[in-house]
């Protein structure tokens, strides 16, 4: 399979990775969907709306403390770092979904945040954003201007932020292989991604350790765990030429 692989890789240069909660799972966070999602523990709708966090702020505000506290304590693991290691050898872009910050912890330069970061803040009403430095006296924090802050996260109905989300397409639309990585895919307007990749041409390969909706798109589906499949896969790419 990997001569195969390694065939199929050369002469590409620009590389975009597409990444979900899966890449996070093995540094112990957890997924949204499937066996220990998150999603069957709490309801969306409770949870990720502007509407729910307008019901009860404190309550969105504690959830996200929770999991921020716990991103804080994990590291990232052998496949955030293998994708960073492939920067020293291709253009590497990383369009996430993912709010952990794990990929430039990791060393990726070129990181996309589609869906926000659980480490920035910004008020509800003024043009007010900062990186969380510490804990809050009290939830919900309240802005300079009077209002409440929130997660700079991307809820359910919310644009995605548009420079970011312009970037991605640019990206998407102009690579040579573009690796999908531990997402559902069932969220859009992310899931468009592959599509917009596939449609200019590119090699699409999917690591996940579940079928998707789009496996069958796929050029090739690792059907393993991202720790397990990327270190590998990235030494082939860095190798062949
Ligand atoms: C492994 C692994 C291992 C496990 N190795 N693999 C009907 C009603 C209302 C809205 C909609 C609707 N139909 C469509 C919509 C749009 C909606 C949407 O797509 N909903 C679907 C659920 C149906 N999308 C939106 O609302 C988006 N905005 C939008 O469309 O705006 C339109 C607009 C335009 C202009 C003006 C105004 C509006 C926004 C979507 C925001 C998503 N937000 C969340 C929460 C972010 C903050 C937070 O983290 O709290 O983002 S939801 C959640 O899902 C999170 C994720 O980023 C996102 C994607 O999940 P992901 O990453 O794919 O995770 P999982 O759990 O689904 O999958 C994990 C995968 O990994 C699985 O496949 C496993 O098998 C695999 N895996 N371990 C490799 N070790
Ligand atoms: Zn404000």
């Amino acid at each position: 399979m990997w001569e195969t692989i390694s065939d199929k890789l050369k002469d590409t240069e620009k590389i975009v990775f597409v990444t979900g909660a899966g890449i996070s799972q093995e540094s112990g966070i957890p997924t949204f969907r499937g066996k220990d999602g998150l999603w069957r523990k709490y309801d969306p709708m409770k949870l990720a709306t502007i509407d729910a966090f307008y019901e009860d702020p404190k309550l969105v505000w504690e959830w996200y403390e929770e999991r921020r506290q716990n991103i804080l304590n994990v590291s990232p693991n052998p496949g955030h770092i293998a994708i960073a290691e492939l920067e020293k050898y291709r253009q590497v872009s990383v369009l996430t979904q993912n709010i952990d910050g794990l990929h430039q912890r990791a060393g990726s330069k070129n990181v996309y945040e589609l869906h926000g970061s659980i480490i920035t803040i910004k008020c509800t009403v003024c043009d007010f954003k900062n990186k969380i430095t510490s804990g809050f006296l009290q939830l919900p924090p309240l802005c300079k201007c009077g209002n409440i802050l929130r997660p700079d996260v991307v809820w359910f109905g919310e644009a995605l932020p548009q420079d970011v989300w312009k970037s991605a397409m640019i990206q998407a639309s102009a690579c040579d292989i573009m690796i999908v990585v531990g997402t559902s895919l069932e969220v859009s307007p992310a899931n468009l991604l592959p599509v917009y990749a596939k449609q200019n041409g590119a090699m699409i390969i999917e690591v996940n350790v579940e079928k998707t909706h789009m496996s069958s798109s796929m050029d090739l589906s690792l059907r393993t765990s991202a720790a397990k499949a990327l270190p590998g896969l990235v030494d082939i790419i860095s190798q062949v030429k």
